[in-house]
């Protein structure tokens, strides 16, 4: 870990900074220099999609198409160090269960299936063979209805599609995936608001934009790649207005790494032209704020017989709820929308005006809006915001939900859904001739809520960590024992493996950039990006073990192990030749997947057809609907927040990837050696009594009467709203009560906790 130092960082996002960290991590990990070659390869026409964020990839890469954490991700993942049965033969679970995130993925890559012995307390080798006919007598067991199938979004389109169909046949919808805890406010909202579930931006139209808003999203740390088009839009002159709590340093000033000439003159572009630190969950005020500003000054050029400001043509012709939505923010009044959203009513105003002049507008956001009790109506909102001057189906317009793991809108897009309305049912029954379920399925938190309950028996994971990733996870940890089977297709190790059912399995994966052979030879696989572009990838690097399978492999195996024969769907086949699940794909989804095997490798990738890019509306009204907010309240259950008690936002170091931790260093806020802080401002500090650097206890302020605490947290000063405080996520995931979650998408509300922070009552012993 280091030794802990706070320090300001000074420089810009990118840089040297950049440069330096990712020669330490190719070091760490074992990979010589020379292998950064493998680096050449990502995000290239013949090489491999990059496993960490799913931003969008330029037609023309350039020859370093990766970031700092994307590079990052790929160290990680073909890291030289490997766990096999002799690492398990050595440490008990029980050990295990005392390391930390960092500890148990850093020792390196899962190299055999292994399955979880209760006397010995640990994991003991087993073959593929005997793995998959226990899972499968263990499936054909339990209840379908109690079995759930968590998939974690970076498993490509061939294997998502398999392990849909695997859940279906078997005979449930139980398919939540990462989006449950990350956009489904997006596929929620934006299907109400403009009739498609995903964003409406391609990277093309950030060449024309002339003006693009920001709301919540770490682009420094979580997608630099956008960088890139970032600054090129700067260089333009476009603005770029940014909502944010923190002072992020990605939104702040960016040096291209891969610019030898910004590089060694040190010249960064700054990012943001307007700032807002607006306070968590005050963004549904905030952005009232500023569509009545809108409104105000669209009547005074009425009255004085100026070019109007608002689409007026655009709103008559395309949308629906104009006139409620007017109503609505003429009622708000300026003093609560300033004291909700923290923001002043000259600042909105400016951000109205660098809006109302701009033709082209784009609407960016992330985390930060949609992990909240509001989080689909907040980005109802944006879309609000958007529609009142067309800003949706002209080129250089959109909005731009930044999604996470790197094809989880393409896990959605293949039949990865616990909503069974979002899956072509019939077509399957058509295609395999069988009866799929048409019964709704459990998302993330009714998973959590079964478990509970004791309804769930049995829970699959395809990746991710999902016992770390949600909320609760004391309480959780402690039920989740209770069931009967647990099964993880991985490739590290994690908490998720630890805490275990009865029954237990950890089968290793090939990651996406390890060269996959099958009967036909090599083989490729897809993903979509953030902008409804699928991509081939083709791994280039040696296999991490001879006894570690591909995932489309494994899916089959258990498909095999589990379900009754059907003449219709041939596994064996599919896994020797994942065209042919491509061919798949393409019947279930023709519209969509049209001759997908001939454009898999099209420079640029190929996009999906998207009605509202077209300003076709497939809504309820059949257009584009403005959605007014029940009201302001960012929680319905503590309206009205006692001082004493602040909004706590997790987050992510840019030293992480979700729950991977690689490191130590979140370079950009200036904290080194611990992840156990919390940022809190200045007047807060002193309002408890406490100091820049004591140690505190944060507590859950929730109706419930369970005690949610976590302990000997460093305080660290920071640049942030009064009333909030911030810190890192997986670790305060114990805060996060089960019920704190968005209304409609039922994601869990990572953002604005309602916590109280005491000193500590214990000091830590020094370190
Ligand atoms: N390197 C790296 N890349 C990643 C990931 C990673 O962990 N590491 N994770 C991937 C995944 S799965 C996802 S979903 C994305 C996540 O990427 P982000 O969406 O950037 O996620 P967070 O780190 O949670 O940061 C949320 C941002 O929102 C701000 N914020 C918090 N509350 C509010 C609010 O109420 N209003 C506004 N306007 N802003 C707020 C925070 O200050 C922070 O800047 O990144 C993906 N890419
Ligand atoms: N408090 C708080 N909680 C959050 C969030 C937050 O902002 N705050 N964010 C939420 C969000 S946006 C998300 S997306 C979730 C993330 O939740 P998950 O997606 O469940 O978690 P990850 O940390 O991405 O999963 C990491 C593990 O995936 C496995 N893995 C890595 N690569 C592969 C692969 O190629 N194949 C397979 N089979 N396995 C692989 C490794 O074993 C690794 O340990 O967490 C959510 N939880
Ligand atoms: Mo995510």
């Amino acid at each position: 870990m280091g030794q802990t130092k706070i320090e300001a960082y000074e420089d810009p996002a990118g840089g040297w900074g950049s440069a330096k960290s990712l020669v330490e991590i190719l070091t760490r990990e074992e990979i010589p220099v020379s292998g950064a070659a493998l680096l050449m390869k990502q995000n290239k026409p013949a090489g491999f999609m990059c496993v960490s964020c799913a931003w969008a990839k330029p037609e023309e890469p350039s020859t370093f198409e990766y970031c700092e954490n994307g590079a990052k991700a790929t160290a990680w993942e073909q890291t030289r160090k490997r766990i096999g049965p002799d690492f398990f033969a050595r440490h008990t679970v029980t050990e295990l269960l005392g390391w930390s995130d960092y500890d148990l993925e850093e020792k390196g890559r899962l190299t055999h299936p292994l399955r979880f012995d209760p006397v010995s307390d640990r994991y003991l080798s087993v073959s593929w063979q005997e793995a998959f006919a226990e899972i499968g007598r263990e499936l054909r067991a339990l209840q379908p209805k109690s079995v759930v199938f968590y998939a974690s979004g970076r498993a490509s389109l061939e294997t998502s599609y398999m392990y849909g169909l695997l859940a279906r046949m078997y005979g449930n919808n139980n398919l939540p995936d990462s989006s449950n805890m990350c956009h489904e406010p997006t596929s929620v909202g934006l299907k109400q608001s403009i009739g498609v579930p995903v964003g409406t931006t391609v990277l093309k139209d950030f060449e024309s934009t002339d003006c693009i808003l920001f709301f919540g999203q770490n682009v420094g740390s979580n997608a630099p790649r956008m960088l890139h088009p970032l600054q090129d839009a700067r260089r333009r002159g476009v603005p770029i207005i940014t909502f944010n709590p923190l002072r992020e340093r990605g939104l702040e000033r960016f040096t291209n790494p891969q610019s030898p000439l910004e590089m060694v003159t040190k010249s960064s572009t700054r990012i943001s032209t307007q700032y807002h630190q607006l306070k968590a969950g005050g963004d549904i005020a905030a952005i009232t704020g500023i569509c009545k500003a809108l409104i105000a000054t669209d009547r005074e050029a009425e009255a004085v017989g100026q070019p109007l400001i608002l689409d007026h043509a655009f709103i008559t012709e395309h949308t629906h709820g104009f006139d409620e939505f007017v109503r609505y923010c003429d009622d708000q009044e300026w003093p609560v929308l300033e004291r909700r959203s923290g923001l002043k009513r000259v600042d909105l105003e400016a951000a109205a005006s660098a809006y109302g002049y701009a033709e082209r507008v784009i609407g960016i956001y992330g985390m930060g809006l949609t992990q909240h009790r509001k989080g689909t109506e907040t980005v109802q909102m944006l879309v609000n915001l958007m529609l009142l001057r067309g800003n949706i189906g002209k080129p250089g317009a959109g909005i731009c939900p930044v999604r996470g793991h790197s094809n989880v809108q393409g896990q959605r897009t293949v039949g990865i859904s616990e909503k069974p309305e979002l899956v072509p049912l019939d077509r399957l029954k058509e295609q395999y001739g069988f009866e799929p379920p048409r019964e709704k399925g459990l998302n993330t938190v009714e998973a959590c809520e079964g478990i509970l309950s004791g309804e769930v028996r049995g829970f699959v994971a395809l990746g991710g960590n999902f016992v770390r990733a949600i909320p609760d996870t004391e309480r959780m940890e402690a039920v989740w024992r209770r069931q009967r089977l647990t099964v993880q297709i991985s490739t590290k190790l994690n908490r998720s493996h630890l805490v275990h059912g009865e029954v237990s399995y950890i089968l290793p994966c090939l990651g996406r950039i390890e060269i996959d052979e099958q009967a036909s030879g090599r083989q490729a696989v897809s993903m979509e990006d953030s902008t409804s572009c699928f991509h081939g990838s083709v791994g280039v690097a040696s296999p991490v073990s001879d006894q570690a399978r591909s995932e489309p492999w494994i899916v089959a195996g258990l498909a095999k192990a589990t379900l009754a024969p059907n003449p219709n769907v041939d596994w064996d086949a599919w896994v020797g030749d994942y065209a042919k699940v491509r061919d798949a794909i393409e019947a279930t989804y023709p519209a969509v997947f049209k001759d997908f095997n001939a454009r898999l490798f099209q420079p640029g990738g190929n996009h999906k057809p998207l009605a509202a890019r077209e300003r076709r509306w497939e809504t309820e009204t059949g257009k584009a609907n403005f959605k007014v907010p029940a009201g302001l309240d960012e929680d319905p259950d503590l309206p009205a927040r006692s001082a004493e008690v602040l909004d706590l936002i997790t987050l992510r170091s840019n030293d992480q990837f979700n729950t991977t931790v690689y490191g130590y260093h979140d370079r950009f806020r200036g904290v080194k050696g611990t992840r156990q802080i919390v940022f809190m401002n200045e007047a807060d500090i002193a309002r408890f009594d406490l100091s820049d650097g004591a140690s505190v206890d944060i507590v859950t302020e929730s109706a419930d009467d369970r005690v949610r605490a976590v302990k000997n947290f460093r305080v660290v000063k920071y640049d942030i709203p009064e009333g909030n405080c911030a810190g890192y996520y997986p670790e305060l995931n114990v805060l996060i009560p089960l019920w704190h979650h968005d209304e409609q998408a039922k994601t869990p509300a990572a953002k604005a906790i309602p916590v109280r922070i005491m000193k500590a009552a214990a000091s830590p012993p020094e370190k």
